[in-house]
């Protein structure tokens, strides 16, 4: 027996995009001042380590539950270990904007210290080391998909000089942030 009216099969599948996210993101952003006309994708806190101008390539590939981000960083500090992780928050004037880090098991206790949740498997953390250029990759794999909305940018610690234990910045200083839709 005919339906009275033909199912709309072909919109059936937009049902079901936001658990099938594009399986490749890229993204290029320039950092800038928070306080530029434009609010930036790309931030910097702190121009010796990031310098306004200084350029970052994002990549984020989804597949079969699993996630791998890509940093691609230059001009930036040379010969520099860069900490890199997935916040919750967006980027801001503020540095602390950003949030904290992203979980996949969200720690009850906030904010999270405890290894079982403050971990490398439980955050997507990467470290950029760069070469004397100022020029450095990294990636990170994880077993988990982002749940959509709840991570929203890569936060580049202050981190270290590569070659002497202590910078000009607390290690775990922002910075720099750049806005990525997880
Ligand atoms: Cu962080």
């Amino acid at each position: 027996m005919p339906l009275p009216f033909s199912v709309p099969a072909a919109l059936l599948p937009l049902a079901v995009l936001p658990s099938f996210a594009a399986p490749v993101t890229t993204m290029d952003a320039d950092f800038a001042p928070a306080t530029a006309f434009l609010p930036p994708t790309a931030v910097s806190y702190a121009q010796d380590l990031v310098p306004f101008g200084a350029h970052a390539h994002v990549t984020v590939v989804r597949a079969g539950g699993r996630t791998t981000v890509q940093l691609r960083l230059s001009g930036v500090a040379a010969r520099h270990s860069f900490p890199v992780h997935a916040h919750t928050g967006r980027c801001g004037a503020d540095p602390a904007a950003a949030g904290p880090h992203y979980q996949d098991q969200l720690d009850p206790v906030q904010p999270s210290t405890d290894p079982a949740y403050a971990n490398d498997s439980n955050e997507l953390r990467l470290t950029v080391l760069t070469d004397d250029e100022g020029t450095g990759t990294a990636q990170s794999t994880v077993d988990w998909d982002f749940r959509p909305g709840e991570a929203r940018s890569l936060v580049l610690h202050a981190g270290t000089p590569a070659d002497t234990p202590t910078g000009t910045h607390a290690a775990a200083d922002r910075a720099a942030c750049i806005d990525v839709d997880f």
